[in-house]
């Protein structure tokens, strides 16, 4: 699509040339994309870059009748502006005030002001960068554990140089969030295995009710009981951070009605969000050998490392908004109740705010990628996925000297996460 033969959208059309005081604005690009297509989904870079180069700060795609931004400026302005871009209608496409919700909407992430804010600062407190200093020295154990345990069961199959190969998704990215998180929860030992199927589900119903969706349906139901089950004060340990949002209810800081709820949202948003953000990391590193290699030369770059990772892959992709009122972005107005996408990871390599924006470059300073987020709803649980990641990478480039593919990686597909299902690698011991 070029921009010279650009269609304004009928809805939102008020000419260029409008003499309104203040309000010059004009209708936004329609674009015919489809965010969900699986080969986006695959692949969805070169799309963003039509997004953004599209001729405005937000695009109209009728595929879905959705407005949606791609832009790094756009996107934040969206985030950040919460009383216009209301949550409580829903973050996926579904429009809450249209259609029911799959499931009881989260206190969290499907929530504005005033509702949001008590569930928010009880979260808040119990997942700060305060309180995760206790997990500190357990998390690094585990994680040295888990690299040792690796290199022990492929000793068998080694090399004469000692290097070993193995799927880095199934072998490292899925086993250390499930070695750690649910522990630190308080969860039972039990059905575990429900956790990655429940957040893959979840992050596919935010997008259209495609193949990825309804596939699942026949399954899914014994999986969200399973989630249920797990909720409650008495399936929780005392300490931990389930036992914590219990204590806040007793606390009288949130009720006992919301607190089962907000257990639902560390079960929803804590596993996968982890699992394709060590895959992001482990793929880029494996990627640029040479950083690798600086790596382990600078173990203090750790942070920067899983943050330049997180701007390249942005494992949550998108998100909606839905708006509140009549509302500019750029010099396009918008009308009342519309969706409106955003595109995390277009606006994490949009090259108005990135230099080079494709390169995994660990001279540059990635904060201020959106990959979290932006505003009141920024990730809650942003310091438990660096304390992670942190501790993969420390124990890593401890005892492994290089890291390579042995195959090309395996895409794996969802509607709002980008991430793999298979990295190949080798692994060559220090
Ligand atoms: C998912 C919940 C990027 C977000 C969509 C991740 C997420 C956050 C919260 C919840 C689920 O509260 O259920």
């Amino acid at each position: 699509m070029t921009t010279e033969s650009v269609t304004r959208c009928p809805f939102s059309g008020i000419p260029a040339n409008n003499t309104t005081p203040m309000r010059q604005t004009v209708s936004a690009p329609v674009l015919d994309e489809d965010p969900f297509d699986e080969g986006v989904l695959a692949d969805p870079h070169p799309m963003h870059q039509r997004l953004r180069e599209a001729g405005g700060d937000v695009v109209y795609l009728p595929a879905y009748d959705i407005y949606a931004v791609a832009r790094y400026d756009a996107v934040r302005d969206t985030l950040e502006n919460w009383h216009h871009f209301s949550s409580a209608a829903g973050v996926g496409l579904a429009n809450f005030k249209k259609e029911t919700p799959w499931r009881t909407p989260s206190l969290l992430l499907e929530a504005d002001a005033p509702q949001h804010d008590a569930p928010r600062a009880a979260l808040e407190k119990i997942l700060g960068a305060r309180k995760l200093r206790h997990y500190q020295d357990g998390w690094l154990d585990t994680a040295h554990q888990m690299v040792e345990t690796l290199l022990d069961d492929h000793q068998h199959n080694a090399r004469a140089d000692g290097s070993l190969e193995f799927d880095a998704v199934t072998e490292i990215s899925e086993v250390y969030p499930l070695s750690v998180f649910p522990d630190a929860v308080g969860l039972q030992q039990s059905g575990l295995d429900n956790l990655l199927p429940y957040g893959n589900f979840a992050f596919n119903a935010f997008g259209p009710r495609n193949r990825l969706v309804t596939d699942e349906l026949d399954t899914i139901g014994s999986v969200m009981d399973w989630v249920g089950q797990q909720c409650p004060r008495e399936s929780l340990s005392k300490e931990g951070f389930g036992g914590d949002i219990w204590q806040a209810a007793d606390q009288r800081d949130i009720t006992e009605e919301q607190a089962p709820l907000i257990v639902r949202s560390l079960l929803t948003a804590g596993v996968d969000t982890t699992v394709y953000g060590i895959s992001a990391v482990l793929y880029h590193l494996a990627s640029n050998p040479k950083q690798y290699a600086r790596l382990r030369e600078e173990p203090q770059l750790v942070r920067r490392v899983f943050e330049e990772a997180l701007r390249l892959e942005s494992p949550v992709q998108t998100f909606f908004r839905t708006t509140t009122r009549e509302v500019q972005i750029g010099n396009t107005t918008l009308p009342e109740n519309q969706k409106v996408l955003m595109f995390l990871g277009a606006a994490n390599r949009d090259p108005r705010r990135w230099d080079d924006p494709d390169a995994f470059d660990l001279d540059r300073d990635p904060s201020g990628h959106v990959a979290f987020g932006s505003g009141v709803h920024q990730c809650v649980g942003q310091h438990v996925a660096r304390l992670e990641a942190s501790c993969v990478l420390e124990a890593l480039i401890e005892r492994v000297e290089r890291i390579e593919f042995t195959a090309p990686p395996v895409r794996k597909i969802n509607n709002t996460l980008l991430g793999w299902k298979s990295l190949p690698l080798r692994f060559t011991p220090a």
